[in-house]
């Protein structure tokens, strides 16, 4: 029995990686030291596995950027589009392509980033057409096999399989129907001739992921992934074959996987709560029979993506009997370890109860070479392992920092009156509007404001020390003043407070509220160079304080004008935490939603009239399968309507959502029964306009008429036009909202106060043109 991962996390200790790649980029680093950086990281998380007890490392899951930036590199897939990509074929000049497509050059804008499966790491697509010849360039690939080699480590190397490369890219030119999928047939050589390299290289197995499998598939596909994987096994002097899958259940890919030509297949065996994923794999591999007599396989018992320890002895359990029907067995875990931290020992400050149920990267090494000793050695072998793992787990489950009887009651007690707004639509907007008496096309923006450096040098001078509690919020209540001045003096209609004392909004709430915990260290990658440090949901959620309401107070007692008050909703804070182990992420949704919607309360008496609960992350959780579609978004819509249903028809609720594609969510965005929602829209020309109104949106909405993603200021003709283009599409001129499509944090001041005098006087100009009939 052996050990192995699929992957694991490319950061290195105290983020080493980002900072030599942002260092390279600012001119600080060469490529040269990057690259002996990225070799030195790379050797150093092959020992770390290799002492760890693993008997077989990945090769070729480290990155610079993007593991599919690297692969589209690999097969020579690079767009027509870029003709000004940097020369040189050497590891330097492939580093400065590899950073010109994800970055763009002076003619072309990067390859589009997009998320990658339902995790928070964003890939860049690949850009495809009937154009596209490929060519193999492994000479990267080829030496780190030889650098894993040397250090006398079984080097298994991992690339993205051919089904899933062309499933997850793009046509390359805009508005084309071509499916990237046509070009399997050209594509299939190219990786034959990469198995025959690998097998000269002197890999004896290599690594095909193949994620796509546990998506719903397109009519056909699953015969294709039939022709292309006997046609790859007929490779002459190849490495043995290991097609790994991950991130869900097979479903009725399994007996077509269990059935391919190939030596070893890799399966999601987590157990996650709601998921169903180890249940469902478990049935499909006790179905699959002789298929898998001959055959190795990696069990993913051990959660890649979440952070609390492997239940051993459920593992151990499954594992037992895997090994009766496959021909030999490897522990693993369920996907790369990618998407968690690194180590748990770089924390300093966590409760030591919790700490002893948590894993990171690291941590999981040690449990699948320990499960992988169990099942060599016998159960006993690792008895003490196993005991004090359920015992710690008890201790925590019987804790009461997890367990809060007065949040069990409060959820038990909720009932269907606390999910309905009071009023109707109709008789929200007349009484919002007496109390408000907003102007016809009323000016707002999302929430936030540029962080300048004052403000970061506050919270810096805060963690520090060097400023003291009473200095940090003087300097926050400075800049809240200064905001409010500000968009007083733009003409703005519903004002903000701007957020200056929020870093990362999850971040922020998740700080306040009982039943999270943030890390110091626990950086996650979300895409190239940027990290997220998602905080841990440990136990039953409840607010023991206000934790806006006195920055919201604070700045409408400066202004005449209504000032939003700011929340992040409940599925939002779930999408961008690691969840319990305990408890259905629903479960949770309803905790984080009776904590809000007492802040939602409370900031209704404190007199804010307008409060905006942000939900960016509602689309992008939809599950993978459609057929788990309709349960989460019924969980999803109860849960923010938990959180904002509590208040009187007079208080206008306003969400937030970014990205454009809201095709299948729009029934759930309806039943959200928000007052106004703003949208992303300024980069889809108003397209989501069109779908609003054939939902029949029955709300007010504010489309994005600021593309907020790029620096350039619109002009007033701009706005104007994409104004009408709203009325004309549809939206009555009483429910059309003018604002940005997205928070103004990551933007300079420079463009915010020039575009937000735009939007202030382009709605001035339309609303004369409404008025003058
Ligand atoms: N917050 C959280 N998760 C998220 C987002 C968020 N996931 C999805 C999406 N937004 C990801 N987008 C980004 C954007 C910027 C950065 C990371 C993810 C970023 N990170 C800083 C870095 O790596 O230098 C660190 C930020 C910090 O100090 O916290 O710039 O908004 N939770
Ligand atoms: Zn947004």
């Amino acid at each position: 029995t052996g050990a192995t991962v699929l992957g694991y996390p490319r950061q290195g200790p105290g983020r080493r990686l980002k900072r030599a790649v942002e260092g390279h980029w600012r001119g600080r680093t060469s490529a040269e030291e990057l690259l002996a950086v990225g070799a030195e990281l790379r050797r150093d998380r092959w020992q770390e596995m290799a002492s760890a007890g693993l008997t077989e490392v990945p090769v070729g899951d480290f990155s610079y950027y993007d593991h599919v930036l690297d692969t589209t590199l690999l097969l020579g897939a690079t767009p027509a589009r870029f003709t000004d990509l940097p020369a040189g074929d050497d590891p330097a000049g492939r580093l400065a392509r590899q950073f010109a497509l994800a970055r763009g050059t002076d003619s072309q804008p990067p390859l589009e980033m997009t998320k990658w499966f339902d995790t928070n790491y964003h890939y860049l697509v690949p850009e495809l057409g009937p154009g596209t010849r490929f060519a193999l360039h492994a000479e990267d690939l080829l030496r780190q096999v030889g650098e894993a080699r040397e250090l006398g480590l079984a080097a298994r190397p991992v690339v993205l399989g051919p089904v899933s490369y062309l499933s997850l890219a793009k046509a390359d030119e805009p508005g084309s129907d071509f499916d990237p999928l046509t070009l399997l047939d050209r594509l299939v050589p190219v990786y034959a001739e990469l198995l025959t390299a690998l097998a000269g290289a002197g890999a004896e197995w290599v690594q095909v992921d193949e994620p796509v499998l546990v998506l719903d598939q397109p009519a056909g596909l699953l015969e294709r992934v039939r022709e292309v994987w006997t046609a790859l096994a007929a490779t002459p002097s190849r490495p043995r074959l290991l097609v790994a899958t991950y991130f869900g259940a097979l479903g009725e890919a399994a007996p077509v996987l269990a059935g391919l030509p190939v030596e070893g297949l890799a399966v999601d065996l987590s157990a996650a709560p709601g998921s169903g994923t180890r249940a469902a794999n478990l049935a499909a591999l006790r179905a699959a029979g002789h298929d898998l007599a001959g055959k190795r396989l990696l069990a993913g018992v051990v959660d890649g993506r979440n952070v609390w320890r492997t239940d051993l002895a459920a593992a151990l359990d499954v594992l037992t009997e895997l090994g009766g029907l496959v021909g030999s067995l490897d522990v693993s875990a369920s996907c790369s370890l990618l998407h968690v931290p690194l180590d748990l020992a770089a924390e300093t400050s966590l409760d030591p109860g919790v700490a002893r149920c948590l894993a990171f990267a690291r941590q999981k090494l040690a449990e699948v070479a320990l499960l992988a000793d169990g099942l060599r050695r016998g159960r006993e072998a690792v008895a003490g392992a196993v005991a004090d793992d359920a015992a710690a787990r008890s201790a925590l489950r019987t804790s009461p920092l997890t367990v809060r009887p007065d949040v069990r009651e409060r959820v038990a007690a909720v009932g269907a009156a606390d999910t309905r707004r009071r009023g109707t639509a109709e008789e929200r907007r007349r009484s919002q509007q007496q109390r408000l008496g907003l102007p016809l096309l009323p000016t707002t923006t999302i929430g936030s404001f540029p962080q300048t450096e004052e403000v970061r040098r506050a919270r810096a001078g805060l963690r520090r020390g060097e400023l003291d509690p009473a200095g940090y919020q003087a300097a926050m209540r400075a800049e809240v003043e200064r905001v409010v001045a500000l968009q007083e003096e733009l003409g703005l209609d519903v004002l903000v407070h701007g957020e200056p004392e929020r870093n990362d909004m999850v971040q922020y709430f998740a700080e306040q509220l009982d039943g999270f915990l943030t890390t110091e260290e626990g950086w996650v990658q979300s895409y190239g160079s940027r990290y997220v440090r998602p905080p841990v949901v440990v136990g039953d959620v409840s607010r023991p304080a206000p934790m806006t309401v006195e920055w919201s107070r604070y700045a409408q007692q400066l202004t005449s004008r209504p000032v939003k008050g700011m929340l992040t909703g409940p599925v939002t804070m779930l999408a961008w935490s690691f969840g319990r182990d305990d408890l259905t992420p629903a479960e949770t949704a309803t905790q984080v939603a009776l904590a809000l919607r007492e802040e939602v309360q409370d900031l209704e008496r404190a007199g804010i009239a307008v409060i905006q609960v942000d939900e960016p992350a509602l689309r992008e959780t939809l599950p993978l399968r459609r057929a788990a579609r309709e349960g989460y978004l019924d969980w999803a819509v109860r849960a923010f309507l938990l959180t904002t249903a509590g208040v009187d028809a007079g208080t206008q609720v306003h969400t937030h959502m970014c990205y454009a594609e809201f095709g299948e969510v729009l029934e759930a965005i309806i039943a959200l029964d928000a007052d106004v929602i703003s949208l992303e829209a300024a980069r889809s020309r108003m397209e989501v306009v069109a779908d609003l109104r054939e939902a029949r949106y029955p709300h007010a909405v504010g489309p994005g008429v600021w593309d907020i993603h790029s620096p350039r200021v619109p002009t007033v003709a701009d706005v104007v036009a994409s104004l009408e283009l709203a009325l004309a599409g549809g939206v009555p001129a009483e429910r059309l909202w003018v604002n940005p499509d997205c928070g103004l944090k990551t933007r300079g001041y420079a463009e915010v106060e020039p575009a937000l005098r735009v939007l202030v006087e382009a709605a001035g100009v339309v609303r004369e043109r409404l008025a003058a009939g």
